[in-house]
C-alpha cells in the first residue's frame, strides 16, 4: 500500500512522568476533543483508536534517581508503547502517537525498529531531547529520549527492545532548535547527528531546511520518523505546552514542515507530543496539534 494512503492507528499515551510538571497525561484527551478521529476520516485515513493501557503497572515500586526522575514509571511506559507501535507497524497502519511528554518517543521507536530496520527521524522541537543522566541539568527524561535512541545514556534505555543503537546519526535531523544545555550540545556534536536551529530557518527559511532534513532522514531509510514536540512551535501559537521557549516556529512554517512531509511520501510514522492542556484551557494548542496533523496526513487548500 502506498504510504500516503496508510490507515491511521490512533495511540493514546497519556503519560507525564518523563516530564517535570503535570499536566501532558491529558494531551491525548485533548486532542481528541479538538477533533482528530473527525479529521482523519476527513482524509480518508480513518483507523483505529488503540484502546488505553493498563496503567496500574506504572505504580511498579522502584528506586528513585535525582539524575533519572521517575525512571521505573517511564521504562514501563516506554515497553508497553514500543510493543503496540511494533503491532500497529506490522498490521500495515501507520502509528499515530499522542503524548503525552516526549519520553513516549523512546517507547515508539523502539517498537518501530523492531519493524523497521533502517529508520530516518525528524525531530521537530525547541529542544534537542539530547541529554543523558550525566549532562541533565533537571533529570526529567524528556530531555533524554533522542540522545537514549542513539544509544546514549542509561542502558536500561538504550537496551529496550535490544536493539543499540535504535537509529544512526546521519538519518537523524534536529528542526527548531532553540535551548540547549551545553553538556547537550556536546552530545549533539559527538553523536553526529544534523540540528537545524531556528537560525537556519530564519537564514535558509523552512522550505529549504525541510529538503536537506527530508533529504538526510531518506539516505538509505526504509521509512521517516516525525517526532513532534508542540513547543517547535512559538508560545504566541501554542501556550499549552511545559517548556515553552520563544522564538518559535510560525504558523505557516509549522505547516509547510508537516506539509512537506507528507509530499514527500516517505513519513510511515508520528509523535505529537508535549501538549498540556492544563497551561492552555482555551484548547488552542491542542486544536493547533490537530491541524497541524491534517497537513502532515495530505491535507491541503486545493
Ligand atoms: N522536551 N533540556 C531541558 C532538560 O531538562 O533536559 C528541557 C527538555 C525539554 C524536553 O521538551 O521534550
Ligand atoms: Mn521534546
Ligand atoms: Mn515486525
Ligand atoms: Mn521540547
Amino acid at each position: 500500500m502506498s504510504k500516503h494512503r496508510q490507515p491511521v492507528t490512533v495511540l493514546p499515551v497519556p503519560f507525564h512522568y518523563g516530564a517535570s510538571r503535570p499536566g501532558a497525561e491529558g494531551g491525548p484527551q485533548a486532542v481528541l476533543q479538538a477533533g482528530l478521529m473527525e479529521k482523519l476520516k476527513l482524509l480518508k485515513r480513518t483507523g483505529t483508536l488503540h484502546p488505553p493501557f493498563e496503567w496500574q503497572k506504572l505504580s511498579r515500586d522502584r528506586r528513585s534517581m535525582e539524575r533519572m526522575h521517575n525512571w521505573g514509571r517511564v521504562l514501563t511506559m516506554s515497553e508497553d508503547v514500543a510493543e503496540a507501535v511494533h503491532a500497529i507497524a506490522k498490521n500495515g497502519a501507520f502509528p499515530l502517537t499522542i503524548g503525552g511528554d516526549h519520553s513516549i518517543s523512546i517507547g515508539t521507536i523502539a517498537g518501530l525498529t523492531q519493524h523497521i530496520q533502517q529508520l530516518g527521524v525528524i525531530w521537530i522541537d525547541a529542544h534537542a531531547d539530547m541529554n543523558t543522566p550525566k549532562t541533565t541539568p533537571s533529570g526529567n527524561i524528556h530531555g533524554m529520549a533522542l540522545a537514549a535512541c542513539l544509544g546514549l545514556g542509561d542502558g536500561r534505555f538504550t537496551g529496550l527492545c535490544g536493539v543499540n543503537p535504535k537509529l544512526q546519526s546521519k538519518r537523524v535531523v534536529l528542526v527548531g532548535s532553540r535551548e540547549l544545555d551545553e553538556g547537550e550540545k556536546r552530545n549533539i556534536y559527538g553523536s553526529g547527528i544534523t540540528c537545524f536551529t531556528m537560525h537556519d530557518i530564519d537564514r535558509i527559511g523552512m522550505a529549504r531546511v525541510m529538503e536537506r532534513a527530508i533529504a538526510i532522514a531518506s539516505y538509505g531509510s526504509e521509512g521517516i520518523h516525525v517526532s513532534f514536540d508542540i513547543d517547535s512551535v512559538d508560545p504566541g501559537e501554542a501556550p499549552g505546552t511545559g517548556t515553552p521557549v520563544r522564538g518559535g516556529l510560525n504558523y505557516r512554517e509549522a505547516h509547510l514542515a508537516m506539509e512537506m512531509l507528507y509530499d514527500c511520501g516517505r513519513v510511515t510514522s508520528a509523535d505529537v507530543v508535549e501538549v498540556n492542556p492544563l497551561l492552555d484551557p482555551s484548547g488552542r494548542t491542542a486544536r493547533l496539534a490537530v491541524e497541524l496533523i491534517g497537513s502532515l496526513l495530505g491535507e491541503r487548500i486545493l
